[in-house]
């Protein structure tokens, strides 16, 4: 077998763009046009093949890495006279291959995305729109219509999907304004030069049919009125607070991947969904944009009991079954001064969607107690002192998720998940932190808590969060966790609400200790009390319950030895 270097072939106009999934690991066996890696641009992503078969010996890119033609995306020992050309065919299928069912069945490269021909043309009258030149796209099948007569549609909305045996991509309109007529339907084969349809009062001024069309995703990404009314997305709201929120990466774990177009999975990656999870209802069992939608009101509206439960509820005016908000207002800021519009980070975007839908589906409680650290964060000092050449920092938290252990073990109920009627208990203490990172908040998990002493679990600590903030945590150090931390107590506040890190049932805050007077009995003395915030899903943990767990927590915590008995 013969060590290979798999490098990204022409991608057209595509430079330097952001690897958003790896699709493989180490030890993988691929076959030749077997996808690797999912990269994007702001217009489209797609998904880059293997040139050869093989095992995967050493993967070269990571999620975030910008890569362009000729960059290495891993080492293969290659399968005796396989091919090992770095780059495959120049210029395949344009727009980003969604595998069909078998994605491994060439996920052909897709050259540039279209960057539209300028033709400024305010034409008032019946605009033609017809497929662009789409490269190798010959007799190719239409499998999804995404709009309808009457839509308003955007210059570069995508109107229709098409699909041959190697991809599939989305065509985008030239022309803005009302949509006419439909001069196709889904089974239809189309070839460069079809009319698509007719639109009539062109609303922006663009172009002629793009010279290399690709999946103008941003378009149904971001859900245009006609597609989406807002009470048929409830999850794309924007999102909560920055708390806690699940690895990005967890939804891109390698394994086979789902058949939607690039544009779904971007729109499922932007609310969160697992496409894995989600039933595809297009051909083949293509997931369409509507599926996600109907996943996201599912999950929303919790599961079959409660939305039974609901619709017998006395009812607000939605009938009580969904999430029957009002529009998100949309403000002109300029208006009133000044602005800056900047888009989210992925891990924002991603987040958000986690943070919105478990705060939306969790029953949260948070109950607000105090340990006295005092003796403790003695201790911690003269640790850090006798401990200083070591080079290892122990701060609180890491006395605190040893004593969190030590809770788990006395209220398993909190070392638990739901799965749908039952409780699954874990045998195992890997507790998540919340770490603050340039670009978002990533909760990796330090497993296995329970084994470990305070000097190992500082450094292992440090470690994950130095990871964390250089963007390199993988999806196995984000997942597995019991129950997570999020500790402000560096920055300061007294107490806060956190939001639980499904599916995980309970998270516990730390805000700034402060010295404070207690009663002792007979006079106030100074003591150093650590605010604890511990949210709970109420579905699983009682009131009761959360507030012995706090309370055993201050406890040891004012009093580690009782981690012994
Ligand atoms: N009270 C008072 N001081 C505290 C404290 C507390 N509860 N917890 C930590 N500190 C002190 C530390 O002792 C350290 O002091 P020195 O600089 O004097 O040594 C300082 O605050 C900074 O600590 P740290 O943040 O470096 O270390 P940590 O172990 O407490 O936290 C980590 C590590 C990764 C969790 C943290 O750096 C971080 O990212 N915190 C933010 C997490 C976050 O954003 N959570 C909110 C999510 S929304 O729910």
């Amino acid at each position: 077998m013969a060590l290979v270097e798999i490098k990204v072939p022409d991608i057209g106009d595509f430079d330097e763009v952001a690897v958003i999934e790896v699709l493989v690991k180490a030890g993988d066996t691929v076959r030749a046009e077997q996808s690797l890696i999912t990269v994007e641009s702001d217009k489209a992503s797609m998904e880059i093949p293997s040139s050869a078969a093989g095992v995967v010996k050493e993967l070269k890119v990571k999620i975030g890495d910008k890569v362009s033609e000729g960059s290495v995306i891993l080492t293969l020992e290659a399968e005796a006279g396989a091919s090992s050309a770095p780059a495959p065919a120049p210029a395949a299928a344009p727009a980003s291959a969604a595998a069909g069912e078998g994605r491994g069945e060439g996920a052909a490269p897709a050259p540039a995305p279209a960057a539209p021909a300028s033709a400024p043309a305010a034409a008032a009258g019946p605009v033609e729109v017809r497929v662009p030149d789409i490269g190798d796209f010959k007799d190719v099948a239409v499998i999804e219509v995404l709009v309808k007569p009457g839509d308003t549609i955007a210059a570069e909305q995508s109107l229709i999907t098409v699909e041959s045996d190697k991809a599939s991509m989305e065509i985008p309109s030239s022309a803005g304004g009302t949509l006419k007529q439909l001069k196709v339907q889904v089974g239809d084969k189309v070839n460069i030069g079809a009319l698509i349809a007719v639109l009539e009062g062109s609303a922006a001024a663009t172009p002629s049919p793009a010279p290399a069309a690709a999946s103008p995703e941003e378009d149904r990404a971001t859900a245009p009125a006609s597609q989406a009314p807002q009470k048929d997305a409830p999850a794309s709201t924007p999102a909560a607070t920055p708390l806690p929120a699940h690895d990005p990466a967890a939804t891109h774990t390698p394994g086979p991947l789902p058949h939607a177009s690039p544009s779904v999975r971007k729109f499922a990656r932007e609310l969160g969904v697992p496409l894995a999870e989600v039933k595809g209802s297009g051909p083949k069992g293509r997931i369409t944009q509507a599926d996600v939608q109907s996943f996201t009101r599912a999950v929303l509206a919790g599961d079959a009991q409660t939305k039974a439960q609901a619709a017998k509820a006395p009812a607000a005016k939605s009938g009580g079954g969904g999430l029957d908000l009002l529009p998100w207002p949309k403000v002109d800021f300029a208006k009133f001064g000044p602005v800056e519009r900047k888009e989210l980070s992925r891990i924002k975007k991603i987040s958000g969607a986690n943070l919105h839908r478990n705060w939306v589906q969790i029953p949260h409680v948070t109950n607000n107690d105090e340990a006295d650290i005092t003796e403790l964060e003695a201790f911690r000092v003269s640790t850090n002192k006798e401990n200083e050449k070591s080079g290892v920092k122990v701060t609180m938290l890491a006395f605190v998720i040893r004593a969190v252990v030590a809770a788990l073990k006395k209220f398993p109920e909190f070392n638990a998940s739901l799965d749908g009627d039952a409780l699954v208990y874990k045998q195992y203490f890997h507790i998540g932190f919340a770490a603050d990172t340039p670009n978002g908040l990533v909760v990796p998990v330090l497993k296995d808590a329970d084994r470990k002493g305070i000097l190992q679990i500082s450094q292992e600590m440090g470690e994950l969060a130095k990871k964390a903030r250089d963007g390199k945590l993988g999806a196995a150090d984000m997942q597995g966790g019991s129950i997570s931390i999020s500790s402000l107590g560096g920055i300061g506040g007294t107490h806060f609400t956190p939001i639980i890190n499904a599916p995980e049932v309970a998270i516990l805050g730390l805000s700034k200790s402060a010295t404070k007077p207690v009663w002792d009995g007979k006079q106030f003395v100074p003591r150093l009390l650590l605010p604890l915030s511990l949210s709970y899903d109420h579905r699983v943990i009682d009131g009761a319950a959360a507030a012995r767990f706090n309370a055993y927590l201050g406890q040891v915590l004012a009093d580690y030895r009782r981690i012994l008995l």
